[in-house]
């Protein structure tokens, strides 16, 4: 039964976003993504959510019509569609150019998802089943930790949230209390790189005394240089404080140095992001533990190889996350139940976003997990009129490309995203 694809629409969307603090900024008020949806002959509609930026924006469109007539089972068709769209290079086997290949690999990654979700539309299975089915029932997530504002530089619209200020290790821990207490989060991730690592590291000691059974991570963006984390190393190492360490440093060699004295496995989604880093990140034994993506890395199937990558050379497997809503959690769980080595809970934002896309509203994360959302495919429908109305913001936000550094200049007139800053 052949069901072509006939139409492929790319909606950019803006919703609310706190003021989350990291190495290179702060949050701004409006967070974008692209909700992508491929249409078939029998009316079929595919979902995809990915980055709304710009560029992404560009690359998505330029795409669109060239899946016109493709089957929504041909996803090695799809990956030479999207070579030769971006890049100008059919040839899939051809060696990743590190520039090129995150752009070609989250084009294929937010278009793939949506082919899972028409392959398991028309054949009646859950994306999971298609996957190879799932080994465990349940994603787990992590509460995903951030130093913020109470509020939005003077952003009338964004007085205020729930969660209040978290510049201080008791306001982190009042933070974790009440992202354990709504979504039962079993591990905790910390993000870094915003204040003098001490201080961080207090934070930490903090956590470690509100929650002694959670497993902790703490994640400065690159953040520090080497000299900075081999000083905080022996106060790292605390028995039991850390389950790894993530991206203390900024490049693949400052990794592997400080590989060589880390007493705990580090982690990255900042200097192993392709399958062309793999063979010097696993030669350098850079980093232990990859955070798989399938925005990035190329979508559900290419998740699913590095994960065996990850069995082959040994490497730890976690997830990484950006702020997105339910299509991407629903595309993140479908993966994370069919991954035998995932290892780590994973990273979501999603409790940090209160708006939503889907039917139904926001997807319940409880105990800490997700089941993958019931039905076809990903089991998730668009809200049309939400999409109408998080479309509407996007065309009134003003923002086209994310920039914390500049959102960051309007509380603190010096600020310089340089890294390593500690
Ligand atoms: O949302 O501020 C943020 C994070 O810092 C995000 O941009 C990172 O990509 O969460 C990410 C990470 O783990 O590095
Ligand atoms: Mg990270």
């Amino acid at each position: 039964m052949s069901d072509r694809i006939v139409d492929v629409r790319i909606t950019p969307i803006a919703f609310r976003d706190p003021p989350l603090l990291n190495v290179s900024g702060v949050h701004q008020p409006w967070a974008l993504r692209s909700i992508i949806e491929v249409q078939t002959e029998s009316g079929r509609i595919g979902l995809g959510e990915s980055y709304g930026e710009a560029d992404t924006l560009a690359d998505l469109n330029r795409i669109a019509p060239a899946l016109i007539g493709l089957d929504p089972f041909a996803l090695n068709a799809l990956t030479q569609v999207v070579y030769r769209c971006i890049g100008n290079n059919p040839d899939i086997g051809a060696p990743y150019p590190p520039d090129g290949d995150k752009a070609r690999a989250s084009a294929l990654g937010a278009f793939e998802v949506a082919f899972w979700d028409l392959q398991g539309q028309i054949t009646g299975r859950p994306v999971y089943e298609l996957l190879g089915g799932a080994v465990r029932s349940h994603v787990s997530y992590s509460a995903y930790l951030f130093y913020k504002y109470a509020k939005h530089h003077a952003d009338p619209g964004y007085a205020t949230d729930p969660w209040g200020e978290a510049l201080t290790p008791l306001q982190l821990v009042a933070q974790a209390q009440r992202m354990v207490d709504r979504y039962g989060f079993g591990s905790i991730k910390l993000k870094a790189g915003v204040f003098e690592p001490e201080l961080e590291i207090a934070g930490l000691r903090a956590l470690r005394a509100a929650f002694p059974k959670h497993p902790l991570r703490i994640d400065p963006n690159g953040g520090w240089s080497v000299s900075t984390t081999r000083r905080l190393m022996p106060a790292l190492s605390e028995p039991g404080l850390l389950e790894y360490l993530e991206d203390p440093v900024g490049s693949l060699e400052e990794m592997a140095e400080v590989a060589r004295f880390a007493t705990m496995p580090l982690a990255t989604n900042m200097v192993t992001i392709a399958f062309g880093h793999l063979p010097r990140s696993v030669a350098l034994n850079a980093v232990q533990v990859v955070l798989s993506d399938h925005h990035y890395w190329g979508g559900l199937r290419a998740s699913q190889q590095l994960a065996a990558m990850g069995r082959v050379f040994g490497l730890g497997i976690s997830m990484h996350s950006n702020s997105h809503l339910g299509i991407s959690l629903a595309a993140m769980t479908h993966l994370g139940v069919t991954l035998p080595n995932l290892s780590y809970a994973c990273d979501t934002h999603y409790p940090w976003q209160e708006d939503e896309v889907i039917e139904g509203g926001k997807l319940q994360i409880s105990k800490g997990q997700l089941a993958p959302p019931a039905g076809p495919g990903l089991g998730v429908k668009l809200d049309r009129s939400a999409l109408a109305r998080l479309h509407n913001n996007f065309l009134g936000c003003g923002i086209r490309q994310r920039d914390d550094a500049s959102e960051m200049r309007k509380h603190q007139p010096g600020f310089s995203k340089q890294r390593p800053r500690f």
